[in-house]
């Protein structure tokens, strides 16, 4: 298992388009450990493979956030769920926003407006084919999960002028 560093943009690599995994084996199994770790490790509730720099279709959502009970082991409030070659098939005519955060754009936040639910198909980590309805804040980050697997980022969702102040406040705190 290993952390590994999140890509962050203006990486070219965060715009191309991730390769469908061909076959669910133990080194994809492997990247899904190591992808999980890193999620944790920086707090996110999502993660594609591409902000890794593995450019296959691969996610991990951990919606899980409450505040541990005395005494109680981290994992046991996790929720951990992988999702390879994960394809929506259906999108609600009804949109929502959200304040959306990316860990490949750090500390940036934007109200993004999505259909509200979402199907989607895909494998699971043995290779079985799952489908599922999501809807809230789930459907609002497999979304923003697989936009990273087509090389799109929440800030493709807003407007020009917010993007521009958004990615000028980036390199303000970059630049210190
Ligand atoms: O940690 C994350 N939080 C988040 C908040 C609102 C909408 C989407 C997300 S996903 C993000 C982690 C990330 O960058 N996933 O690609
Ligand atoms: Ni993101």
């Amino acid at each position: 298992m290993a952390i590994l560093p999140i890509v962050e943009v203006p990486d070219a690599r965060l715009r191309e388009t991730a390769a469908p995994v061909p076959e669910v084996n133990d080194d994809i199994r492997a990247i899904v450990a190591d992808m999980f770790e890193t999620m944790y490790d920086a707090h996110g509730i999502g993660l594609a493979a591409v902000q890794v720099g593995i450019m296959q279709r691969i996610v991990v959502i951990d919606l899980q956030e409450r505040e541990l009970e005395e005494g109680e082991p981290r994992e046991a409030a996790r929720d951990p769920h992988a999702y390879i070659n994960p394809e929506i098939t259906w999108l609600s005519e009804e949109t929502a926003s959200y304040n959306e955060g990316c860990l490949s754009i750090p500390e940036q936040y934007a109200e993004v407006t999505r259909p509200t639910r979402c199907r989607v198909t895909w494998l699971d980590t043995e290779g079985a084919r799952q489908e599922a309805e999501f809807d809230g804040l789930m459907s609002t980050c497999m979304q923003h999960e697989i936009d990273h697997l087509n090389g799109v980022l929440f800030i493709d969702h807003i407007s020009r002028l917010k993007r521009g102040m958004l990615l000028k406040k980036l390199d303000k705190l970059r630049r210190g």
